[in-house]
């Protein structure tokens, strides 16, 4: 009998809730779960792709120590005896845990609990600080708690929707799709996107603000200017629930108009329709993510957008309200456990003497950090100049992720003792550990994860942990036990949460807006089968400052937003408007004269240590590539699939040029996912400086000086492999899983004296397997074909210019037989023989339909991407790739036209 279980996606916010079926032969399946939510049953490319992520390909199965198999008692006495031996030594400030928002709330709780409470540094951070924490600040700032007051469904009551930074498409494509439904369902509604460059988000957007880099605070101070003098300030509002409106109003004001074209690089028409849409648009909702987060002025670009939504009291009720989106699975969870080096557990402030006092007595601990901790990027400055001498990674690749990767790679590789909990063994970071911690991975973990929209889900395993895997909490109370801490005798992630949801409610009567309260005291069966719900959930059901009673609504929603009618958590109870100044972001050396801006693709999910396993979400993109407008790419002099070489004065990577007018001129978009498992030189973070923003510590990994030129390449390859290739020698190459074996991208500086050799070298090929090959001297064209009967082991396509082989159809070729001298010779042919189409590069990859296929239908009269979904199935299940399907039709419908 199969058996489904309940649980949570776990790459982004938006927390879809997910059924995993295990069939009796142990094949895996996911489908969306319709009763969730969050999603109603629907999921993204990446959810949809979940089951083939999870093979023990890679995982690390025991403890390591110095990369001998160990023990995990062995292993677990090291580590604690490292640890008490650096605080004895050098004090509780000499070590550090850097863990991460895709660990489970009891982990999470467990960790910050041993640093806080029982080490007594609070040296804990995580990958949050690179995510979250302008906006925990900013709304600390304004509300004095770090409270998000909307819902998901606000998006759909709205009529106006802003989404600033965010490419809500691609890096929460389910509630995009929850939008475009609701906006498709009311065309009346407007959407209105900011960002430099015109994403897949632009697609459904009114009004697309490409605006300049880091402009965001002049805008949302022009607007507030522009409020401020229409009827749309709440002045009833204002006067009960704010303070500070005039003195923001005064700083938002001074700027002219031609200061505000400039600073935003917007028309005068955008900018007026823009404020226009905001005045006269009660019900409107403003969303934001990293390209409003990673930025030196992150904290001021949340807090003037609060206060427009403040000025117009336009928070809490249906429809309205600021929206910080969550990136990952546990953001939220790891903020209310108070992970971040600058928090308390359950939303308390670490600055606060009687919220430690309370916290301490909570625990019973010996003793309790008396200040903030290190944040992300100082942490890794201390590990650099050894004041750090025993640090703890947990769930997160910081070689790959934090600004200046490289510094970081070695202040990591200098440590005396480093620590890694992984599920893969050779991660960029893992490789530099002294004990490697196997942990477990989704699917076989256990607790509770918390979504955007303050919504608690169960994660449930429906897997048995592979061999010696065991959980991030177990691991972090057994290095506490050893260290000689009570309090960590925790059987099971239900006692974990019953203490955290207990700590939630402790002393709290309204003064905090975390509290779960009225979870406490679940049995373990009850634990098991909680279903989602969503905070403030007091024991005694009045719920935490959710006094809404303007604005309609039932009961329930009346319970799931904040501050409609004030209530918030400063002493006063009143919010605070901040006054907030444009940052001076002109790009002034002629050195580096672009803006080098980073962040995701559809497909891929950050370092792809899991994401990259899946051939189908390989293929829609399979290498690192570095987005140019036309023009800036014709002045440096690079083509189009040219490699282009980006510099920064930290760093330099090679990547893929994509010349696209989606793009605004003088900058350039990199995705921050390939690492030096995937590619040769792409780690984009060794180019970010380790600048941040002066209040949250937020690094800015949007807005970098870089270098652009050509890089110079005698001959580009493509080649594909049955096995996984050794790292190639080439000066340039990225690998990516495909159907049957390995597709790998490869350029050369210099023409390589023996291909043959340097194929059974890269390919492992046994010298008995000889090549089948095709060379034309005078284009410098090469093929060869590795063939073991009648199947291919591996081929190897090289030209002068970038190769033109039809990728999908080379990929194709690993699973064909090639029984016959015409299909071997349509091999080294490198392309479809007569009469077998080529697919193109994936489009859709939940059916793995190719552009070429959607070009097809176009042409054979689907007009629509409804019409294209008939045909030929691509967008019809998780919907992400819909708005590429627009534009291929438009793109071919314009080019008929023309
Ligand atoms: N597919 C996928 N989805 C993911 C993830 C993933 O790795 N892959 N990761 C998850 C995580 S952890 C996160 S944090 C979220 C991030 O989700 P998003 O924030 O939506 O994603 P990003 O691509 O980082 O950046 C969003 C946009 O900010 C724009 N931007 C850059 N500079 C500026 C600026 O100065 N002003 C404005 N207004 N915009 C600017 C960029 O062009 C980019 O399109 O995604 C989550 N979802
Ligand atoms: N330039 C640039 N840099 C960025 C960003 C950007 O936009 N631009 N975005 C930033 C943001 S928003 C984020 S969130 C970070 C993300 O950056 P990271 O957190 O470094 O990225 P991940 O690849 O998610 O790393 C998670 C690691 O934990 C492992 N893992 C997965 N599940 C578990 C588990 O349950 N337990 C344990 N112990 N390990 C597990 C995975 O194998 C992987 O090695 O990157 C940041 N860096
Ligand atoms: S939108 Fe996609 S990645 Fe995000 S939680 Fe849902 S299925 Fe997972
Ligand atoms: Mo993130």
């Amino acid at each position: 009998m199969p058996i489904e279980t309940k649980t949570t996606c776990p790459y982004c916010g938006v927390g879809c809730g997910v059924i995993a079926r295990v069939d009796d032969d142990g094949a895996v399946s996911v489908k969306g779960d319709p009763d969730h939510p969050a999603n109603f049953g629907r999921l993204c490319s990446k959810g949809s792709a979940l089951a083939e992520t999870i093979d023990l390909d890679g995982r690390l199965l025991h403890p390591e120590i110095d990369g001998r198999q160990a023990g995990w008692d062995e292993a677990l006495d090291l580590v604690a005896q490292r640890f008490s031996g650096a605080i004895a030594e050098h004090g509780p400030d000499a070590v550090a845990f850097y863990v991460s928002g895709q660990l489970l709330t009891e982990d999470y709780y467990v960790a910050n609990k041993l640093m806080k409470g029982f080490i007594g540094s609070a040296n804990i951070d995580t990958n949050s600080r690179l995510c979250m924490s302008s906006s925990v600040a900013g709304h600390r700032r304004a509300f004095g708690s770090d409270t998000v007051p909307g819902t998901y469904e606000d998006l759909e009551l709205a009529d106006l929707v802003v989404l600033a930074g965010s490419n809500l498409a691609w890096c929460h494509p389910v509630l995009y799709q929850r939008l475009a439904a609701a906006k498709a369902a009311r065309p009346g509604m407007k959407v209105v996107v900011i960002d430099p460059r015109r994403t897949m988000t632009a697609d459904i957007a009114d009004l697309h603000l490409a605006i300049r880099p880091d402009g965001d605070v002049a805008l949302f101070n022009g607007l507030l200017a522009h409020l401020a003098k229409s009827t749309a300030i709440d002045e009833n509002y204002l006067a009960m629930h704010t303070q500070g409106f005039a003195e923001a109003f005064a700083t938002a004001s001074s700027m002219t108009f031609t200061e505000l074209m400039d600073r935003t690089g917007l028309g005068a028409s955008g900018l007026r329709q823009f404020f226009g849409l905001f005045e006269r648009t009660e019900k409107v909702v403003t969303c934001y993510s990293q390209g409003v987060n990673q930025s030196s002025s992150g904290t001021d670009k949340v807090n003037a957008i609060l206060n427009c939504h403040l000025a117009t009291g336009r928070i809490g009720r249906p429809g309205m309200g600021p929206f910080s989106l969550t990136g990952q699975p546990n953001a939220m969870g790891g903020r209310e456990v108070g992970g971040l080096a600058n928090m308390l557990a359950a939303h308390m402030a670490i600055e606060c003497a009687a919220d430690r006092n309370r916290v301490q007595r909570f625990w019973a601990s010996p003793r309790i950090a008396v200040r903030p901790g290190l944040k992300a990027v100082d942490l890794f400055d201390a590990v650099a100049d050894g004041r750090i001498k025993a640090l703890w990674i947990m769930a997160t690749n910081p070689v790959v992720s934090m600004p200046d990767a490289a510094a970081v790679e070695a202040a990591i590789k200098a440590c005396p003792f480093v620590v890694v909990s992984d599920v893969l063994k050779t991660t960029d970071t893992a490789r530099h550990a002294h004990v490697l911690l196997p942990s477990l991975g989704w699917g076989e973990k256990d607790g509770t994860v918390t979504n955007s929209e303050r919504r608690i889900s169960r994660q449930r395993p429906f897997l048995r942990a592979p061999c010696e895997a065991r959980a991030d909490w177990w691991q972090l109370s057994e290095v506490a036990r050893r260290m000689g801490f009570a309090g960590f005798g925790y059987a099971a992630p239900a006692e974990i949460f019953d203490e955290h949801a207990e700590l939630s409610a402790f002393e709290n009567n309204g003064s905090r807006d975390f509290d779960i309260g009225a979870y406490v005291g679940l049995d373990r069966e009850s634990y098991r089968t909680l279903p989602p719900f969503q905070w403030p959930a007091p024991a005694n059901g009045i719920k935490a400052s959710a006094s809404n009673t303007t604005g309609g609504g039932g009961k329930e929603e009346k319970a799931r937003r904040f501050f409609a009618d004030g209530g918030f958590y400063h002493p006063d109870g009143r919010a605070r408007f901040v006054a907030v100044t444009p940052a001076q972001t002109d790009r002034t050396s002629t050195d580096y004269p672009f803006t080098l801006n980073t962040g995701r693709i559809r497909d891929q999910w950050h370092t792809m240590t899991r994401t990259g396993k899946s051939a189908r979400l390989s293929a829609h993109i399979a290498e690192p590539f570095a987005e140019l407008h036309p023009r800036d790419a014709i002045e440096i002099g690079v083509g189009n699939a040219a490699l282009v070489e980006l510099k920064s004065p930290h760093g330099k990577t090679i990547v893929r040029a994509l010349i696209t007018d989606r793009q605004t001129r003088s900058n350039i978009f990199v995705p921050m996912h390939w690492n030096d498992q995937f590619a040769s030189r792409a780690r984009i973070d060794t180019l970010v400086p380790p600048l941040t923003d002066k209040v949250s510590g937020q690094p800015a990994s949007k807005n970098v000086a870089v270098s652009a030129q050509p890089f110079a390449a005698s001959f580009y390859g493509f080649a594909v492999s049955v096995a996984k290739p050794a790292t190639p020698q080439a000066d340039y190459w990225a690998l990516a899983r495909a159907d049957g074996g390995w597709r790998i991208e490869l350029a050369f500086a210099t023409e390589v004296v023996d291909w043959t050799a340097w194929c059974r070298d890269t390919f492992a090929l046994s010298p008995d397997v000889e090549p089948l090959g095709y060379a034309d001297r005078q284009t410098g064209d090469l093929r060869l074909a590795f063939l073991d009967g009648d199947r291919l082991l591996a081929a190897l396509f090289l030209a002068r210019e970038p190769v033109a082989v039809a990728r999908n159809w080379a990929v194709s070729q690993l699973s064909a037989e090639h029984g016959n001298l015409r299909k071997r010779f349509t091999l080294v042919a490198g392309r479809p023989g007569a009469g077998i189409s080529d697919p193109g590069a994936t489009v859709c990859s939940c059916f793995s339909v190719g552009v070429n296929q959607i070009v097809a239908a176009v042409r054979g009269g689907c007009h629509t991407v409804e019409a294209v979904g008939k045909e030929i199935n691509a967008g019809t299940n998780c919907g992400s790739c819909r708005a590429e399907i627009r534009g291929i039709i438009d793109g071919c419908l314009t080019a008929a036209a023309e």
